[in-house]
């Protein structure tokens, strides 16, 4: 009788308290070692090394040691500047393609130890690694298996010590949280003073499970990234986004170094056999090593919040890269874009309006598991279905109206990711209505959409590979990005504002006054024909914010030019776009002659250099001259254009006023070895 009472109160309790058995894992599981790494979402590259002393992005390998001269270095600054950026972590270029090593290493005689940085006694990888760890930041470290520099680069004692490089750095600096492994490999190089073209079989040469064996030796818990992980996979693209569909699953064994298909690497496989999620490696630059002729290119805000939501926003770690200038210091321009992206990230998610909702599921799993478990802010807790419902809907009911435009979702992925489509939706006027229908989820998806204003939302999961385990969902209403406009030009005249959201209004003047708010407002393209100064500002009609005042100058319009001289290619020097480019097809021919149309007043020239990734034929030296015929010219500049390698910005050179219908820029020398000039952008000055 005392039996049967006892097992009656104790299913009583259970069926109010008892918590339900955890489901069960389904596919390929993440390691503890991916799912620490994971946490991070946000860390620093650290480029720095020989090519930042030779203007280089691939050294070749027989750059001397002496050349390696930081002036001002200070890790102190780099970590303090990342920790405030609001990321978790450094990688550092401890060894690239060039084979110049930033730590005194016994295998070579080409490192730190024979430069002039510290009379040869400094040690980078030592001196980043206890300033990240002094600041809370995890450390990591680049090592290029690829090494232009070495003599044995092809044999077997390379790779020995390629091996033993590695040993160095994960015994002697602390713990390592990532050791990043390149795909590029093979090719020309100095290999010690050989000058050849080595080839090597990527797949086997460096003796990957040896290597990888070391790794998990000496640094257990880091993970270990390349094309084909065995941690973390490279995302196939090195401009900072994953696809929107996007599996932390692949089928690993058909990947290697250097794989063909690394476009699949952008999405994952839906039917993967290896937990193998994607890191977004990009740089805040268009180079990965700092140039000073990029000062100019560092990432706008706008690009950088897009890399910021295609990356930690569709289910990848981003790996943002900041060059060191030749100082051995952060350069002021990328500190600023770094801290403009803080701020806007955290004013996006400054508050999760989802907390104040109640919150029901179709379906649920039982105690433990229940739909609330979404809403508390806490990754271990999550939401299950119930054991076979793979298809299932949470709704989030705010009570009244609330403005949003931005959901995260977050899968349980500590036991597999399942989601394989979803809907999201918002009652309006009673009705639901579909925001966005989309695909996977994982550790982390967010959705950014036009400013809704409803009192629930909807989540249904439409497909799923098991049953569904949620952690969270997230809403905030991300406040406007206030950025300066953006403008733009055609050949035709034609100018047109662009700015990031279609809530902000553009003020203008052409006539060089401060536009104010009873100034025009953009609101279609407009054509101007005439020189002008075009000044700008954006505003914000709810918040009354408004950006400073920019300004830029509109040239005389290029609608009745045509090219003269050179291939119909060299039409892009006269297409109002400055980030197209011509390279002169003959070296003896590096020039262009324009026929502006008609008889035209001249005061000066302007030449935008080309914007290119990999600049060459820059023109440092020219001559410009005027003709009515082509036959008789007048030469009525000759000069140099300033720092122009190092700062590729537009060119205004002014003369004497003249007329002409034809104008010719000819290059008379080039920065750098190509024999070829090329032609950005060209136009006329009239005021
Ligand atoms: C590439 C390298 O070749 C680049 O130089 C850079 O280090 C980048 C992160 O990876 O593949």
């Amino acid at each position: 009788m005392i039996k049967h009472f006892l097992f009656i109160v104790s299913i009583t309790l259970c069926l109010t308290s008892c918590v339900e058995d955890p489901p069960k894992p389904l596919g390929p599981l993440p390691s503890e070692r991916q799912l620490a790494w994971q946490e991070l979402e946000y860390y620093a590259f650290f480029h720095f090394n020989m090519n930042t002393f030779t203007d280089m992005e691939w050294g070749l390998g027989g750059e001397d040691p002496s050349v390696f001269n930081p002036t001002e270095l200070d890790v102190n600054q780099w970590v303090k500047t990342v920790k405030q950026a609001g990321m978790k972590g450094v990688i550092i270029t401890a060894k690239h393609h060039d084979g110049f090593c930033l730590w005194p290493t016994e295998t070579t005689e080409h490192s730190i130890k024979n430069s002039p940085y510290k009379d040869g006694k400094g040690d980078l990888v030592k001196e980043l690694a206890e300033a990240s760890k002094a600041h809370g930041l995890k450390f990591g470290v680049y090592l290029s298996p690829w090494d232009r520099n070495s003599e044995f680069y092809g044999t077997d004692t390379y790779v020995d010590i390629f091996h033993d490089q590695l040993r160095e750095l994960l015994t002697n600096y602390g713990p390592i949280f990532e050791v990043w492994f390149d795909g590029a490999n093979g090719g020309t190089g100095y290999y010690g003073g050989a000058n050849e073209k080595r080839e090597i079989d990527n797949k086997t040469y460096y003796q990957w499970d040896k290597t990888i064996e070391i790794v998990r030796e000496l640094q257990p818990d880091a993970v270990i990234f390349g094309d084909n992980g065995p941690d973390v996979r490279w995302v196939g693209n090195e401009e900072g986004w994953a696809n929107e569909t996007n599996w932390s699953v692949m089928r690993k064994d058909e990947i290697y170094p250097g794989w063909p298909r690394y476009k699949e690497l952008r999405g994952g496989h839906y039917d993967g056999t290896d937990w193998l999620p994607a890191e977004c490696d990009v740089s805040i630059r268009p180079g990965w090593y700092y140039h000073a002729s990029e000062d100019h290119q560092v990432k706008t805000l706008t690009h950088l919040l897009d890399i910021y939501y295609k990356s930690i926003g569709r289910n990848s770690n981003l790996l943002l890269n900041i060059p060191l200038d030749r100082r051995g210091l952060i350069h002021p321009k990328d500190s600023i874009q770094l801290m403009s992206l803080k701020e806007q990230i955290d004013k996006d998610f400054a508050k999760d309006l989802a907390l104040g909702a109640v919150v029901e599921a179709s379906n649920s799993r039982g105690n433990g598991y229940e739909a609330s478990n979404l809403i508390d802010a806490k990754k271990e807790s999550y939401w299950a279905s119930g054991e076979t419902i793979d298809t299932a809907s949470v709704v989030l009911d705010f009570n009244s109206p609330i403005e949003f435009n931005r959901i995260m979702l977050e899968e349980y992925i500590r036991l597999g990711q399942r989601v394989s489509e979803f809907t999201v939706e918002a009652m309006i006027d009673g009705q639901w209505q579909l925001i966005d229908e989309q695909t996977t989820i994982g550790n982390k998806r967010i959705l950014r959409f036009d400013s809704m204003i409803s009192p629930k939302i909807r989540v249904r999961i439409t497909a799923s590979k098991g049953e569904i385990l949620l952690s969270n969902i997230s809403v905030y209403n991300a406040p406007t990005v206030l950025v300066s406009p953006v403008a733009k030009r055609a050949k035709n005249g034609t100018l047109t504002l662009e700015v990031p959201d279609a809530t902000l209004e553009v003020y203008y003047t052409l006539d060089g006054t401060a536009p104010s708010l009873s100034s025009p407002t953009y609101t279609e393209p407009i054509v101007v024909n005439t020189e002008s100064m075009l000044k700008m500002f954006a505003y914000h009609p709810n918040t009354k914010q408004r950006t400073g005042i920019t300004e830029q100058k509109l040239e005389v319009s290029k609608k009745e030019w045509s090219i003269v001289e050179g291939s119909d290619k060299a039409e892009v020097v006269i297409d109002a776009n400055g980030d197209t480019f011509w390279t002169a097809t003959s070296k003896d021919q590096n020039q262009v002659i324009i026929d502006l149309g008609s008889v035209m007043d001249l005061k000066g020239f302007s030449y935008i250099p080309m914007q290119a990734r990999f600049p060459h034929g820059i023109i440092t030296d020219y001559e410009f001259s005027v003709s009515m015929d082509t036959e008789r010219w007048v030469q009525v500049s000759k000069g140099e254009f300033g720092n122009i390698v190092n700062n590729r910005i537009r060119q205004e050179i002014y003369f004497k006023p003249s007329k002409a219908r034809f104008i010719k820029l000819k290059a008379i020398k080039l920065a750098g070895e190509m024999p070829n000039a090329t032609f950005g952008e060209i136009g006329i000055l009239q005021k």
